[in-house]
């Protein structure tokens, strides 16, 4: 799940994937999986707009989707919900769909299993794994069985923490159908959702009513709740659709300010908070602040506060946006008025690190150009990847310096039709295992911008690894590092590098640090921008766009560089396109060579 827009082709591909997966697990003609796999390909390459081909009624089909898939995306499209998968679902063992996200284990060796020992659950394939069982079975041996008991080990520790955008997708839809419930006065997103946690464990939503036990009820029978744990008069546990467990509370509307307050948390935030309230003869929880020196929640005894603001007001301190409730640093800088003025992702001009169909990317320059036009962007840097990188169809040098023309002729079309949007032309290029980059000095000063990322080598030790991005940070070519830690939240770890040093690095260079917002990355690292600041390091937010659907990774970058307590003087591409070419061409100057 990936993508913040309704039904659409990724959707509907997916969907066709999952058929393919469920048949295969049923042990059915793999002609037929493999027909769905083909529509899903076919989709993705589909120009055409998905409402326009799968229309009802529509005769004409496109190459590679027979009738019976045609009339199946017809159904989506038009009821946004299939019977013939949801029927396959049901006819197949949740357990064996579960071990789908075990490492190693596809839908052959799942169905193996199932046939030779019956196994339908997670626990029953531990168990066998336990006993030896698996090792003896043809196809499998020793080491399959030891890497399905680590991938089980390994799913065990992720599967109760989401990515901020999975949980986002769930959540939004919810709330949404929350507030337009006519007995909810005020509802939100509360918990690590609302402070942009990069990975959260559950969703809680809050809100106030005068009916709870209808809020309840209506809550747990929503579209995108598969199953409900527990269920009171004002609270509800429940898990949505993909696994994310949500909580709902309701409160009365006074309470409402507080409540939010303390389940917004963190609870380290929390702490200190109140702290704060017994220190001024107060008593602050989830139900008000009161004038108490013992726990209570009389109403007599209320400081009356309408909002969140007011609460913070009453122990003295400036309000604290949420992003900013981690118990680190925020409350020495709202006792004295002097919390960041954080950025908005509306002050955000594009981003300078993306690929288009020249590499890895799906979709072409006129494309990304339409796209991000639309979205408001006033400029879009295209850095596709760099000749290490065969996998992704790095550009080999003269293909670069073909792209370079093109994006320089699109520019000067844009130009001549008096359109304000411009491409910013660049490159990501890897980092070699020693520090040297993909391309010569000379290549890369053809280039306005150059992206600078480490791809490969992750092994290497942590002296190593710092070492060889601190190279690339002092080439005076490099504007950007590119993802700092190669991390991809709950899958991979990140390589080992020393990040102040490579801070330092940047601070001494003029180069700058992005904060790649794949939500699989978010990277570097919230916790490390505030270090970042104080050295007069610059922050690029960019998505690292691979598809036009993954501009709004945007919005959620801004979230996590709001943790980071970055200012809109703190990102680079806040800036208009010419002061952005000017900084582009500073770090080269600085660096005592000529402006081109
Ligand atoms: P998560 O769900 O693990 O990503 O993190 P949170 O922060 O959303 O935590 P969660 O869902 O357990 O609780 C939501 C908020 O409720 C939490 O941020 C602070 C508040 N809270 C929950 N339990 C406690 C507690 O025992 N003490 C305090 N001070 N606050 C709590
Ligand atoms: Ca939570
Ligand atoms: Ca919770
Ligand atoms: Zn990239």
């Amino acid at each position: 799940m990936f993508y913040l827009y309704t039904v659409n082709k990724e959707q509907v591909a997916q969907v066709l994937n999952d058929i393919a997966t469920l048949l295969d697990l049923k042990g059915e003609n793999p002609f037929k999986s493999r027909a769905y796999v083909n529509a899903a390909r076919a989709l993705e390459s589909l120009n055409e707009s998905l409402e326009k081909v799968f229309a009802p009624g529509t005769e004409e089909h496109i190459k590679g989707i027979g009738e019976s898939i045609h009339q199946k995306i017809v159904e989506m499209m038009a009821t946004g919900r299939l019977a013939y998968y949801d029927d396959l679902k049901a006819s197949v063992p949740e357990g064996l769909v579960a071990m789908l996200a075990i490492p190693g284990l596809g839908s052959k060796k799942i169905k193996a299993l199932h046939d030779a020992l019956g196994i339908t659950t997670i626990e029953q394939l531990e168990k066998a794994c336990q006993e030896g069982k698996i090792a003896v079975l043809t196809g499998f041996g020793e080491k399959t069985q030891a890497n399905i008991l680590q991938g089980i080990e390994f799913r065990r520790q992720y599967s109760s923490r989401h990515l901020l955008i999975d949980a986002l997708v769930a959540a939004e839809p919810i709330l949404e159908r929350l507030r337009v419930h006519p007995d909810v006065i005020r509802c939100g997103i509360a918990g690590s959702l609302r402070r942009s946690k990069e990975v959260v464990g559950d969703v809680d939503f809050l809100a106030s009513s005068k009916h709870p036990a209808g809020i309840i009820e209506h809550f747990t029978k929503l579209p995108g709740v598969a199953s409900v744990i527990a269920k009171g008069e004002t609270k509800a546990s429940v898990t949505l659709d993909g696994g994310i467990q949500a909580d709902l509370r309701v409160v009365s509307d006074a309470e409402y300010p507080y409540a939010l307050a303390y389940f917004t948390g963190s609870k380290e935030h929390n702490i200190v908070m109140r702290q704060r309230a017994i220190q001024r003869g107060l008593r602050l929880n989830e139900y008000g602040l009161f004038r108490s020196d013992v726990e209570t929640r009389d109403p007599k005894l209320l400081v009356v506060c309408r909002t969140e603001d007011e609460i913070f007001q009453n122990l003295d301190l400036a309000c604290i946006p949420p992003e900013l409730r981690e118990d680190k640093g925020e409350f020495a800088a709202a006792e004295k008025n002097e919390l960041p003025r954080l950025i908005e992702w509306t002050d955000l001009k594009g981003s300078l690190h993306n690929h288009s169909t020249w590499s890895d990317g799906h979709a072409t320059l006129h494309e990304i150009a339409a796209y991000v036009q639309g979205l408001g962007c006033a400029y879009w840097g295209i850095t596709d990847h760099s000749l290490s990188q065969f996998q992704a169809s790095g550009l080999a040098p003269a293909r670069l310096r073909e792209q370079i023309i093109e994006i320089r002729q699109i520019n000067e079309e844009f130009a001549v039709e008096g359109t304000l949007f411009r491409f910013i032309g660049g490159t990501e290029v890897d980092i070699r295992l020693d520090g040297k980059l993909d391309y010569d000095d000379d290549l890369l000063a053809q280039l306005d911008i150059v992206v600078a990322s480490v791809h490969s080598g992750f092994q290497q030790s942590e002296e190593e690894m710092t070492r060889r991005i601190i190279r690339a940070v002092e080439n005076p070519y490099v504007h950007i590092v590119g993802h700092l830690t190669g991390r991809l939240l709950l899958e991979r770890e990140p390589y080992k590098v020393n990040q102040h040093a490579v801070i330092d690095a940047c601070a001494a260079n003029g180069t700058w640090i992005e904060l790649n917002c794949n939500p699989y990355r978010f990277d570097m690292d919230w916790r490390l921008w505030h270090y970042a600041k104080d050295k007069g390091v610059k922050c690029v937010i960019s998505c690292d766009a691979h598809r036009n659907e993954n501009a709004g990774f945007l919005r959620l970058g801004v979230g996590v560089a709001r943790k980071g307590w970055l200012e809109k003087r703190d990102v680079i591409n806040t800036l208009p396109y010419d002061a952005l070419m000017t900084e582009l061409k500073r770090k080269r100057a600085r660096a005592g060579l000529l402006l081109n």
